[in-house]
């Protein structure tokens, strides 16, 4: 096991990792940008250095002093978290080159996921269902046009190098699509220095549904269930769930299956999630492999009581998974409410500043990830999210209720959060009964 490890990242997933290191006994080294300067959970940490301004560009995602930070905190591993550095396939390279064990899939496992166009591929040759799309990227407008023609309107056109919903185009007739190709392209290649792009069948209403999977460097790959995520807006997800009310019993053994032999035919190692989505008939397809740690892995925690971030660790250390997949029950229903310092009431409009006082929830089946605090000012600079208010319970109403008990006791003054969304939300009989898809928030709660 290490003996100690940098944290590549700020706020609660820091803040969630250093817990994890300490139960370990492995030591950690944080890192902060001049606008987390004198953030409470830095203490935690055994070290703590500043790695330059506020500007994430200029201290979280710059390599150099990330790398600086490991090198004089002399770490032999390091923690990405999510986003930032977490999916970058140079940053994962240079901390190898530099004899510094990246907490995560190789390199080469990285970018061969992280290319979407080739994921697909290797879905396809794997048995995995894929939306209908074109092989490959796609070379010019006629290309489009035809094979537009031969899956039928709406087609959508994605980014190769895209994600998280950029650089997605819906067209639904000729005219469209050929605008709509030149606006992916040329979105695409402003946000990714890429401009290639694919083509898939649209299909509407769609459910998000995601595996996680862990696997060693010794062979074992096993699935931890699904993760429901179709609770989101722009993207952005509100709530997730484990298990989903979206599939049948035979859909989660199929999916959580494939998800399984997916990781497995890439080669990859550590922690991954194999997202999907679901159509109105049940049947699902694989969209994208996210090749990290997500904000809502604590959800797939609760339900299989197992510490992702532990084994993420023990992993890239070398340790093997002590269970076959049998050993992994799926037990209770779990839900995870997003905190974010935004004002629902402005179109989610961003809240920073200083939480005058913040009283967290307690009781049976709560748990409360947040680095914030009574006195905690909100930094303007990063993403939103403040905390994650997670509960378990032995059924989905019972963690609806719970839920409900637990924001109500939530207080956060001072800013706008996110806590008035999710009351609404959990007391919207589409919630309760399940009927959720991606378009439900903004089809049914901000369309007033
Ligand atoms: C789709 C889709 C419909 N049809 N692909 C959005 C983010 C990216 N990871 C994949 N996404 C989608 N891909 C086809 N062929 C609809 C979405 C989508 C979506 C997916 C997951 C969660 C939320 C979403 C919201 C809107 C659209």
């Amino acid at each position: 096991m290490y003996q100690r490890i940098l944290v590549a990242n700020r706020g609660e997933i820091a803040l969630r990792i250093i817990r994890a290191c300490r139960e370990l006994g492995v030591e950690t080294v944080a890192i902060y940008s001049e606008g987390d300067r004198g953030s409470r959970y830095l203490e935690l940490a055994d070290e703590a250095y500043c790695v330059g301004p506020a500007k994430a560009a200029d201290s979280y995602l710059k390599i150099s002093s990330v790398i600086s930070a490991a090198e004089v905190g002399n770490v032999q591993a390091i923690h990405p978290g999510y986003g930032f550095l977490a999916e970058n396939a140079h940053f994962n390279e240079i901390c190898r080159s530099c004899n510094i064990d990246f907490i995560g899939p190789t390199p080469d496992a990285m970018a061969r996921l992280g290319d979407k166009n080739a994921a697909r591929e290797l879905a396809r040759q794997t048995g995995v269902p894929v939306v209908p799309g074109s092989e490959g990227v796609i070379a010019n407008e006629n290309e489009a046009l035809k094979f537009a023609h031969e899956v039928g309107f709406p087609v959508l056109i994605k980014a190769v190098a895209g994600g998280g919903g950029r650089g997605m185009r819906v067209a639904s007739n000729d005219l469209a699509l050929k605008s709509a190709l030149q606006q992916a392209r040329a979105e695409a290649e402003a946000a990714f220095g890429n401009g290639d792009v694919y083509l898939e069948k649209y299909i509407e209403h769609p459910r998000h549904v995601e595996v996680q999977v862990l696997a060693d460097h010794h062979g074992n790959v096993v699935h931890l269930y699904e993760r429901d995520c179709s609770v989101q807006r722009r993207h952005q997800k509100l709530i997730e769930e484990s298990p989903s009310t979206s599939i049948s019993a035979e859909t989660r053994a199929a999916m959580c299956d494939a998800a399984r032999n997916l990781i497995r035919a890439a080669k990859y190692t550590n922690a991954a999630t194999v997202e999907f989505i679901v159509d109105k008939t049940g049947s699902f397809y694989f969209i994208e492999v996210n090749a990290r740690i997500q904000v809502e892995h604590p959800v797939t925690e609760m339900v299989t009581g197992i510490d992702l971030i532990k084994w993420q660790i023990r992993v890239a250390a070398g340790e093997a998974l002590p269970w076959s997949q049998n050993d992994i029950v799926q037990r209770g229903a779990a839900i995870e409410c997003r905190i974010n310092a935004e004002n629902p009431r402005r179109n989610f409009q961003p809240s920073p500043g200083k939480i005058d006082q913040l009283i967290a929830p307690g009781g049976f089946g709560v748990r409360f990830d947040t680095h914030a605090h009574s006195g905690y000012t909100v930094p303007p600079y990063y993403d939103s999210m403040i905390g994650k208010l997670i509960v378990h319970q032995p059924t989905r109403a019972d963690a609806i209720a719970c839920m409900q008990r637990a924001l109500a006791e939530l207080r956060v003054d001072g800013i706008h959060t996110t806590i008035p969304i999710h009351q609404e939300i959990l007391s919207h009989s589409a919630f309760v009964e399940g009927r959720i898809d991606t378009t439900f928030v903004e089809r049914t709660l901000l369309a007033e």
